[in-house]
């Protein structure tokens, strides 16, 4: 693993998040281990082959104590605030079917819990570029999303941070991440809300917000930001050039963090800091060495986690996600 001295990353590849106040009793919430074959609740693997750099593990820390559980295809986790709930089936039929049914159910758990408000979310599913056109399978994911949230009357413009990868394997997983108080959704000025983009890029819109502010005990806020990539408008931006998608994502996330410290009036949020980490997804194994080189040149100090992911866009090659907290 090629640390960083500047990476604020213990020596065995952990990063914790700290979503209580620094300084009581903390448990996790979850784990995400990217090179563990077997993890044990609550530490879990994403389903995607890591490419190295700073990370081996992300910490969700709450304030202790977590209790566990599990249903026939998910596991929980939950503080007396927070609630991490992992969904995981075999991937079988149109994606939309999976899709909806994976959502009701979430959405049903998370209310009868006590946790109504959706904060971040992960979607991790086999083969999203497969199928055409409007078959495409991301596309019928997001109709079976959409359909899901129609349902229950969550509007879109309400819906959480969250990400989309395509995964070699043959697991569909969800992860998200509920509390008892809203979070603030950040949208981003360079970019069309997801909700808004044109038929153009499916028949349902993508149902998720650029970033989610999450107020933290102590006078932190955490910022959850949802994958971003070469999409300025609604439009891909330099198709088929991976450094430049790369310098674009990155634009597009210092504007969503110049949004979010106006938006909160909290100007610490403008910049990465301190208490920091991003996972990036490129589509091409390959082009992990260049990209990782040239966000080192943006983010000296930002602790990374690469892994080979399909993006929801035949034309992207790579796809940024992190999380923030000031
Ligand atoms: C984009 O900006 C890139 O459908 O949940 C990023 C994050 C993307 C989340 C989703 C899609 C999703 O449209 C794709």
């Amino acid at each position: 693993m090629a640390q960083h001295p500047l990476c604020p990353v213990a020596d065995d590849g952990t990063r914790a998040l700290t979503l209580s106040a620094i300084g009581t009793p903390q448990q996790a919430l979850v784990n995400f281990v990217y090179d563990t074959a077997r993890p044990v609740w609550p530490s879990v693997g994403i389903g995607l082959e890591p490419l190295g750099g700073d990370l081996r593990c992300e910490q969700w820390l709450v304030a202790a104590p977590v209790r566990f559980g599990n249903g026939e295809n998910w596991h929980w986790s939950r503080n007396g605030e927070l609630l991490m709930v992992a969904l995981t089936a075999p991937d079988e039929g149109d994606p939309a079917e999976t899709t909806a049914r994976f959502y009701r159910e979430l959405i049903a758990t998370v209310r009868s819990a006590g946790y109504p408000h959706l904060l971040r979310i992960w979607n991790y599913l086999p083969d999203i570029n497969g199928g055409h056109g409007d078959n495409e399978r991301y596309r019928r994911f997001c109709v079976g999303r959409g359909q899901a949230l129609a349902e229950v009357g969550l509007e879109d413009a309400r819906m959480c941070a969250a990400t989309a990868i395509g995964t070699h394997d043959d697991r569909f997983r969800l992860f998200a991440l509920a509390g008892r108080t809203p979070g603030q959704p950040v949208e981003n000025p360079r970019q069309v809300s997801a909700w808004e983009y044109p038929p153009l890029y499916g028949p349902r819109s993508p149902a998720f917000a650029r970033a989610t502010a999450v107020a933290l005990a102590d006078d932190r806020t955490a910022l959850l930001v949802s994958g971003t990539a070469s999409v300025v408008g609604h439009a891909t931006a330099h198709p088929g050039d991976v450094l430049a998608q790369t310098d674009e994502a990155v634009s597009n996330l210092a504007a969503l963090l110049t949004e979010a410290a106006s938006d909160l009036q909290r100007p610490g949020l403008a910049r990465f800091g301190e208490e920091a980490a991003a996972r990036v997804y490129v589509r091409h194994a390959e082009d992990w060495p260049v990209v990782h080189r040239r966000l080192r040149e943006h983010w000296p100090s930002l602790p990374l986690a690469g892994f080979v992911g399909d993006i929801c866009r035949r034309d992207l090659l790579v796809e940024i996600e992190a999380w923030h907290c000031a």
